[in-house]
């Protein structure tokens, strides 16, 4: 009887680490916990055993199932308060079986995450540009401090076309240089700093999994301005995740590289599917790679016309690359990133209507 006991606790809490969502969880307790559950069946054994100890171990299976139900507890309640912390903004719990509900049409998670990050940098002085899905190799690379044959080329394997040197975007970095060369004169000019933030898709040759699709969304945002530092670039970034969340979000810095930033920076937020414990979502890391950023290189600005050098008026920069369609992932709680290009109604009808 002891070994059963010990046997089935060594289950119970293997699969309970595995358990993040309402729907395993019930079949954690249909398992240990109900009528035709494990602890029920220790019960059947116990009309098995001598007289004299069917006290000792009534006692022990009874200890054992209040054991399993406080511990189910403690997991039920902690699920369920991650989960209602997800439901921010009016996002209805995401349940991928639930029926299609949206007579009038109803926006991709994807745009509502973008309009109203556009908000929230507009409010903070920001422009909204938008940029070409095929670019060139100069403006997706070369404009960017990686020249040909550079190594950092093969972290981003993208889509070439049939006439040379022209691609997909393979990240919404391609367009800084547009970026700088259009608001670049009015900085010399009238000192007022560039400050745009420019959403866009993204293409890349990727092997697809939970969080990594071959065409997603980045929202890419520079500021330049006199005397930029990376406490300005923190000030951002935490304000921009903080209002998307609506409260405080547990983030980490760690040095990143990039050819066109330094010192480059990953931003990680802490997942919000598992709260932190491993999942899919976040290959069992508990963190997931969001927001890339850093201080633009000077190379990439005098490719942008921008003046490093001159006193008085020696520019400085930030730049960041946030991934879209990850932050939609975290903000409405879905755990596969394929739900978003998967065009399954089911799925999309339950954001917000139009
Ligand atoms: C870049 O794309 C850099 N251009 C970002 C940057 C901008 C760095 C400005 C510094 C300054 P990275 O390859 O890490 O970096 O992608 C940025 C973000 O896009 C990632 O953190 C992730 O959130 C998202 N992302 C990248 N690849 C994918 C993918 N295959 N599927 C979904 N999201 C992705």
């Amino acid at each position: 009887m002891i070994d059963m006991v010990d046997k089935f606790r060594e289950q119970f809490y293997k699969k309970l680490r595995d358990v993040n969502d309402v729907k395993s969880l019930e079949e954690l307790r249909l398992d240990f916990l109900s009528k035709k559950g494990q602890v029920s069946a220790l019960m059947k054994e116990l009309s098995k055993v001598p007289d004299e100890k069917k006290k000792e171990y009534g006692r022990l299976i009874n200890n054992f199932k209040k054991e399993l139900t406080d511990r189910f507890e403690d997991r039920k309640s902690e699920i369920v308060s991650l989960q209602e912390k997800l439901l921010i903004d009016g996002a209805e719990s995401y349940d991928e079986s639930l029926p299609v509900n949206c007579p009038d049409g109803s926006y991709h998670p994807i745009t509502l995450v973008q309009r109203e990050l556009e908000d929230i940098f507009e409010s903070m002085g920001f422009d909204v540009e938008d940029y070409n899905e095929i670019v060139d190799d100069y403006h997706c690379f070369e404009a960017l401090n990686i020249p040909e044959f550079h190594p950092a080329r093969d972290m981003q394997d993208t889509y070439y076309l049939t006439t040379p040197k022209e691609l997909l975007k393979s990240h919404t970095s391609a367009a800084q240089n547009a970026i700088l060369k259009k608001y670049g004169p009015m900085l010399h000019e009238t000192g007022r700093p560039i400050r745009a933030v420019f959403p866009g898709r993204c293409f890349r040759n990727e092997a697809i999994d939970a969080n990594h699709e071959n065409t997603f969304f980045q929202m890419e945002g520079i500021m330049v301005d006199k005397d930029i530092s990376i406490s300005n670039l923190i000030y951002f970034m935490k304000t921009m995740l903080s209002e998307v969340f609506g409260r405080e979000v547990t983030v980490r810095l760690r040095p990143g590289f990039f050819p066109f930033v330094e010192p480059g920076f990953e931003l990680d937020i802490q997942c919000l599917i598992c709260g932190g414990k491993g999942c899919p979502s976040c290959k069992n890391s508990g963190w997931l790679e969001l927001c890339p950023c850093g201080m633009i290189h000077p190379n990439v600005l005098k490719h942008g016309g921008i003046n490093t050098d001159e006193e008085p008026f020696k520019y400085t920069g930030f730049a960041f690359g946030l991934g879209l369609t990850r932050l939609a992932m975290m903000k409405y709680g879905v755990g596969d990133i394929r739900a978003f290009n998967s065009g399954d109604l089911n799925t999309l009808s339950q954001f917000k209507s139009i």
